[in-house]
């Protein structure tokens, strides 16, 4: 059986690089795999969040996967921090990463780089994103580009372990989709759209209102050139927001091009926020129905329930091959 393990910070409100990075394939992947989907909340607490908005935002993550599409009947979603083995594989799997390879991690650097201190779970972090996976023997994780190295660095650690302790774990493999894998800024084409960017005009939130996303859009960076056509190396803007709306219209990104032959710059950013608008607004309704519910409760209580079943199993085979008494 293919299974899928992934999730999403609950570290700052969810824009459309995550929607259309790992979101939108967590919807469409629930056909072919046995999936569970959650929200890595103790990840997030690797930089300091306030304990109120941690809440909440967890709660508002977890209400846009169901929004979104993810099926909690089918798929199980549930918090990180409710499913105790995550923690404890990940305190097992730090004693097989290497000082070294943490060191490498471009997230690390990236997320370090100017600080005067950082917590040393923001250094240990892949170890537990990688227990996350492990612990439920996914053969797949579907993620965007800049995660990439995370899940080569859990195939490397699982393989480490299986030769020193005997088989124990799946070697993973990550699913990137070809196009929608690295959304860029609306503002600046060479860095991702990042909720950390404090020029708000260059994301797109998941929960923003129509007039926002019109606003955002009309402000987004273009060229000089005036043709809709893709080509990163010498149109990275315009390659961007064709690849944004590639994702929201499900065309591909020749028809995209075609669509838009001859036309300048202006209709096509009034089209494109028309298609993200009709893609977000019957999700973010669904979220305002369900995101204060009980039904909400519920979905995360079941699916925390069947992760730990699974979970606990690997746990338990990992701790029995590494020595450790089992009674
Ligand atoms: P931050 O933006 O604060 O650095 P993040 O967005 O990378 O955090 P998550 O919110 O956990 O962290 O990202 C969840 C998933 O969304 C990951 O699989 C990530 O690769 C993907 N993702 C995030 N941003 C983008 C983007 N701009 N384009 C495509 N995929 C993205
Ligand atoms: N590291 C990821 C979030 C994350 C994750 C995981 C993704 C934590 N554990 C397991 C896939 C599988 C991020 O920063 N976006």
């Amino acid at each position: 059986m293919k299974r899928i393990l992934s999730g999403i910070k609950p570290s700052g409100e969810l824009n459309i690089g995550g929607y259309s990075g790992a979101l939108s394939q967590f919807v469409r992947n629930q056909e072919q795999f046995d999936c569970f989907y959650f929200i890595p909340d103790l990840h997030a607490i690797t930089v300091y969040q306030d304990p109120k908005e941690l809440r909440q935002r967890s709660r508002e993550l977890a209400a846009l996967y169901v929004a979104a599409g993810i099926d909690p009947k089918r798929s199980a979603i549930f918090l990180q921090s409710q499913v105790s083995a995550h923690a404890e594989l990940g305190w097992l799997m730090e004693t097989q990463a290497h000082f070294g390879e943490l060191s490498r991690m471009t997230q690390f650097k990236d997320k370090s780089d100017g600080k005067d201190v950082v917590s040393s779970a923001l250094f240990t972090y892949p170890a537990l994103m990688a227990a996350d996976i492990l612990l439920y023997q996914a053969t797949h994780v579907p993620v965007g580009e800049d995660q990439k190295q995370h899940v080569e660095l859990t195939r490397d650690l699982a393989n480490r372990f299986n030769n020193r302790y005997g088989e124990t774990f799946i070697v993973p493999e990550p699913i990137i989709q070809e196009t929608g894998a690295r959304i860029m800024g609306l503002d600046d084409p060479s860095s991702k759209m990042s909720k950390s960017n404090p020029n708000v005009s260059s994301y797109i939130l998941m929960l923003d209102e129509p007039a926002v996303i019109r606003k955002k859009f009309s402000r987004a960076v273009t060229d000089s050139d005036m043709s809709v056509r893709y080509d990163w190396e010498n149109k990275p803007a315009v390659s961007n927001l064709i690849e944004i709306y590639s994702v929201f219209s499900d065309m591909d990104i020749p028809a995209v091009e075609k669509h838009f032959e001859g036309q300048g710059y202006g209709n096509f950013k009034k089209e494109i926020a028309e298609v993200v608008i009709s893609k977000l607004e019957p999700i973010q309704q669904k979220f305002h129905d369900i995101v204060d519910s009980a039904e909400l409760d519920a979905i995360l209580r079941d699916g925390a329930e069947r992760a730990a079943a699974v979970a606990n199993e690997t746990l338990t085979k990992a701790k029995q091959n590494m020595g450790f008494l089992v009674l």
